[in-house]
This record gives C-alpha cells, structure tokens and sequence, in this order.
C-alpha cells in the first residue's frame, strides 16, 4: 500500500518549501544544459513538474516509472497549477524502452492497438475516472433505495435479445451462448428477494459497425415485483438523474479538464418527457425523414419500424433533457414484454432516449405475466419454447406482476461527456473488428 502523495495533494501552499515524495512516469521530459525539467503524471492521472540536475536524468525517458523526493516550490511559470518540486533524490523502478509508441499525436487506429498503453494517456484516464463514478453512484443509488444487489450468469442457454446477436461458445460437449442480459435471471429473483438489479458484461454480436454499439458492453439491469410501467419509469429517471447530478459535483475538475461544458447537465432532473412510439413516428413523418429500404432506395417511416440511430437522432436533436418513448408496438418487442390490455398491439414498454441526439440508453417494461402469451411469442420468434422451461415455470409458481430495465453504462457515460464513439468510454472496446488487447 502506497502512502505516498498525490500531484494535485501538493499543490497548495500547505506543502510550500515542505519536502515531499512522490511516484509515478515520466509523462515529458525536456533536458537542459544543467537541468532537465520533468513533468511526472502518478498513478491518477495527476501531474506536476520538477526539475532535477540533467547529470541524474540522463537515462530518464518517457514512461519511466520512478520515485522523486525534493522541496514544493511555488512557481507562476510551472505548468499545470503553480506549482513544482525542486528535485533532490531520485529513484528509479523500471526504465522504459526509448521507442515508447504513443507521442502526441497518433491515428486512432494506433491509439486502439496501443490501447493497453493508450490507457496512460490523461483523456482515457479522465474518461475512466468519470466511469468510475458513474458506476460508484449507481451503486449508491441502488443501496440508498433498498434494492438488492445480484450476480447472474454470462454462460447460458437462452436469448432475451433474439437469437440473431447471440454469440456461441463451445461449452465442454454442448453449446452454450455468452448473455445478452441478465433480466431473466433477475427475473427469478423478484421471487426470492423483491427488487434486484446487477451489473454484467451483456455480449451482442450484432453485425452492425456504428459509434453506439459494442460486442461487449457493462449491463445494469434491475427488476421488481408488483411495479407497473409508470413505477419503473420513474426508478429510471431517477436513478439516471441521480447519477449525472452526483457525478458532476464529484468529477468538476475531469468535466473541466476534458473540456466538457456540463451547464446542461446540471438541470438534468426528474420528471424526464414522455411521447407515445406514434408520436415519434409522426414527428418524423413531418420532417420527411427517411429510411432505407429493401432495395436501397429511401422510404418514408411508417407505424411498425423500429426507430434506429438517426431516427432517434432527429428525435432527439433539440431535447435537454432525455426523453421517454413508449407504446411501441409489440411486434417490434421480444417475448417477455408484456402487451397493453387496454390497447391492443400496443406494448407496456419503453426506451429512454438521451438528448442531443445521443438516443437510447435505457429499455423497459412491464413483463407479461400469462405462460401461454409468452410461449406463443417464443415460437413467433423463432425461439425453442423448450429452453425457457425453467422460466415459464416462474409464471407457473406464483406469477407477479413485475417490471424492470437495462441501461448501457457505455451509452450513458457517452452521452454524459457529450463523446461521439462509444470506444471513447470502455478501456478496451470488443467491436466487431477488435478483440485485443
Ligand atoms: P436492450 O437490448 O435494449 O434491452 O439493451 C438495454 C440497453 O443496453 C444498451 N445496449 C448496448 N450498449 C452498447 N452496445 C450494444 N451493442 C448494446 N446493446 C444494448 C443500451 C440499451 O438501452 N433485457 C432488455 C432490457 C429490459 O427490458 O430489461 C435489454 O437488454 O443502452
């Protein structure tokens, strides 16, 4: 365990002329006649400068990992706060090779590649710091509002998303598939514990190369028994307006840093809007937005297309705040949604769309509670009945009314720092052409 301070500890007029040491790499380096001027970044991103007599920083190079002793100086010329250490003893842990790949400025192919070291870098640092935080407070959330926290399988045997994303693995003499969601398994748990959620890699193979979709994306899902589809509605405005409004407090320097104008941000609260699936198609049937159709040529949206990426785009564009859409028709939703008995056709399910075009980031619903519906539409979607057996039975023994959702922390945290790809905010992205490092 280091005991060791910070960068950002010493910059304050506490540790003036006070002798301090520090760890961490060397992030630039700039060698005089008599002395070299280091900037050292230690292991939070945090950085400052020293200077040392350039006889001791002779082997010194970029992402050389050492310990610096010496005297905190105040120093309106030092980079990066005012402040440097004027160093005395130096240790050294490990010399990097003199070939270090990433300079300052490199393709983003390179920087993916390089990623295992790209990490290093102070904008993926601030990315995953802010991440963190988005992940520390939805924890929070979730422990303040007494719901229970689960973890679910990633081998398993069933599609929640249809089984054309699905990614098969050779599991011993049988095959097995990596999860899409969890929700079945939560599902099973409203039983036994009453409101669950969790936090899982989900895995989609879908075929589709766009800056909003990963193969591997960190899933938070969570059910409750006896929820409606208002009640869930309301768990996820707050839990999303939670999250920002804390993140924002506690990140303002990585906000700032990654120059991310958060004034928006900052009004983001409960109760989000609300339109009808019809509305949306409406909307964009005013604005004669197209799509493309089977042969190539552009079409007009009709009632019963999904809204994809630029529909929820245009949607969005104008929004401040994220926007929920429901009464989507059920034919467009997989087979646990369950559909309005008021409003047939109609399904009791809804996606939350981030403003400024970001769209989805978040999908819910009431689940159907009837064996019989749900068996029928396993079959519509060309999905074996046989596998869900375990999960039929769960309609069998004591059915609940009970809703839930999943939200993309990729997604969120994209639309939080305003970043444009999704491979911005994972450290190291699965997409359909990359899986190393
Ligand atoms: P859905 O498939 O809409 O619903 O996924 C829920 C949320 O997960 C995120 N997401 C993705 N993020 C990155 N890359 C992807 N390929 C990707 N696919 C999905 C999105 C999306 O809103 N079980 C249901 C939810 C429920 O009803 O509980 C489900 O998985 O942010």
């Amino acid at each position: 365990m280091s005991t060791y301070l910070r960068c950002n500890d010493v910059k304050s007029s506490s540790y003036e002329e006070k002798e301090v040491t520090l760890r961490g790499w060397i992030h630039r380096i700039r060698k005089q006649k008599e002395i070299a001027f280091v900037l050292l970044r230690d292991d939070r991103g945090g950085v400052i400068q020293f200077t040392i007599p350039s006889t001791k920083a002779i082997d010194l190079t970029i992402e050389s990992c050492i310990q610096i002793t010496g005297n905190v100086r105040k120093d309106a010329r030092a980079p990066e706060g005012g402040y440097e250490i004027r160093g005395k003893d130096l240790k050294i842990f490990g010399i990097a090779r003199a070939d270090y790949p990433i300079g300052e400025y490199q393709s983003e192919d390179l920087l993916l590649d390089y990623r295992h070291l790209a990490v290093r870098t102070r904008r993926l640092s601030t990315i995953a710091k802010i991440r963190a935080s988005v992940l520390k407070f939805s924890r929070q959330w979730f422990i303040e509002n007494d719901w229970l926290e689960i973890n679910a399988p990633v081998i398993v045997k069933d599609a929640v998303e249809g089984g054309s994303s699905l990614f098969e693995i050779k599991y011993f003499d049988r095959i097995a598939f990596l999860s899409q969601s969890a929700q079945l398994y939560l599902e099973a748990m409203v039983f036994a514990l009453g409101p669950v959620w969790s936090i899982t890699e989900s895995f989609r193979a879908e075929r589709s190369r766009t800056v909003r979709h990963l193969a591997e994306f960190t899933h938070l899902e969570a059910e409750a028994p006896w929820m409606y589809q208002e009640d869930i509605m309301k768990v996820q405005e707050n839990l999303v307006s939670f999250i920002v409004q804390n993140t924002l407090s506690n990140n303002s320097a990585d906000f700032e840093f990654l120059d991310r104008n958060a004034k928006e941000l900052g009004s983001i609260g409960p109760p989000f809007e609300r339109i009808s699936y019809g509305k949306a198609v409406d909307i964009l049937r005013s604005k004669d937005f197209t799509l493309i159709g089977e042969n190539g040529t552009r079409r007009n949206i009709e009632w019963g297309d999904d809204l994809n990426i630029e529909s929820e785009r245009e949607i969005t564009k104008d929004c401040t705040k994220p926007l929920f859409v429901s009464e989507f028709p059920i034919d467009t939703k997989p087979f646990y949604v369950r559909e309005d008995p008021n409003k047939p056709g109609i399904s009791l399910s809804t996606d939350l769309l981030a403003p400024r075009g970001f769209g989805e980031i978040s999908s819910g619903s009431e689940r159907e509670t009837d064996v019989e519906s749900i068996k029928s539409r396993i079959v519509k979607q060309s999905l074996d009945p046989k596998t869900y057996g375990w999960y039929l039975d769960l309609r069998r023994y004591g059915s609940v009314p009970h809703s839930g959702f999943g939200l993309g922390i990729e997604r969120l945290v994209r639309w939080i720092l305003g970043m444009e790809d999704i491979k911005d905010v994972v450290l190291f992205p699965r997409t359909m052409s990359r899986v190393t490092p």
